[in-house]
């Protein structure tokens, strides 16, 4: 019983996992930026099937993170700043986009950072949206102005074929298992800020090392 428990989604986890994201010099762990990821991808998991195509894509990124986090060189996997020197002064990056690192830390996160801005925008939507506002509306949105700009055309077409079949706004706040909508919008105005500080921590050094385009 306690197992199929902590199988169901709750937001607070999320937040807790972006909470314990940023130590006191403001570097990101990658252990709970990924324990993030790992929450919100329960999440995409409890709307249905339709999202499978998303959560393979995401578990995939996950794991390729938790294999360098378990690999003898794991150490230097401990925070995003740690993993880009280490990633960097090894030449483990396509910087110069020989394809010949093809599943570095580097590039693998930067598709959870894209994304991670998604959710950012798609998340304060939700938390400032009406009771009969339409999520598939408020998802799209955001799509656009974030990941979609990353997205070949098949891939936007998919994911706005998906977006469609997101429930509505309350079924969408029971899901995330904290309680009434005042309780998730509570929750929402704490996760936000948080999500939005890791972001930018991470854009400012993917930018300062030039690898926001990495293929
Ligand atoms: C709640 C609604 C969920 C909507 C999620 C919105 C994001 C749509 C993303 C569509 C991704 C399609 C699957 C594959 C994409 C990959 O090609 C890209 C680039 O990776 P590459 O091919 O370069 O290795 N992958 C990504 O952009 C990462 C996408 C992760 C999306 C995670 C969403 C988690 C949702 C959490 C729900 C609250």
């Amino acid at each position: 019983m306690a197992g199929s428990e902590n199988q169901k989604f709750c937001l607070q986890e999320v937040l807790d996992s972006f909470q314990l994201c940023l130590s006191p010099n403001k570097e990101v762990y990658v252990e709970h930026y990924v324990a993030g990821w790992r929450g919100l991808v329960k999440f995409l998991n409890s709307l249905g099937s339709v999202f499978g195509f998303i959560s393979k894509d995401a578990v995939s990124k996950i794991q390729i993170l938790v294999n360098f986090l378990n690999s003898e060189n794991g150490s230097q996997y401990a925070t995003v700043q740690s993993m880009v020197k280490f990633e960097l002064d090894n030449k483990l990056v396509d910087v110069d986009k020989k394809g010949i690192c093809p599943e570095s830390g580097c590039r693998t996160l930067l598709r959870l950072h894209r994304a991670l801005r998604w959710l950012e925008l798609f998340l304060e939507c939700l938390r400032t949206s009406k009771e009969d506002d339409k999520t598939s509306v408020m998802c799209r949105e955001a799509y656009n102005e974030s990941l979609a700009q990353h997205h070949p055309w098949v891939v936007r077409k998919a994911a706005g074929m998906a977006f469609f079949a997101l429930p509505g706004r309350p079924t969408f706040f029971e899901v995330m298992n904290v309680g009434p909508p005042e309780q998730v919008v509570a929750i929402l105005g704490k996760a936000v800020p948080l999500i939005s500080e890791v972001y930018l921590i991470t854009e400012e050094l993917y930018l300062k090392h030039n690898l926001l385009d990495l293929p």
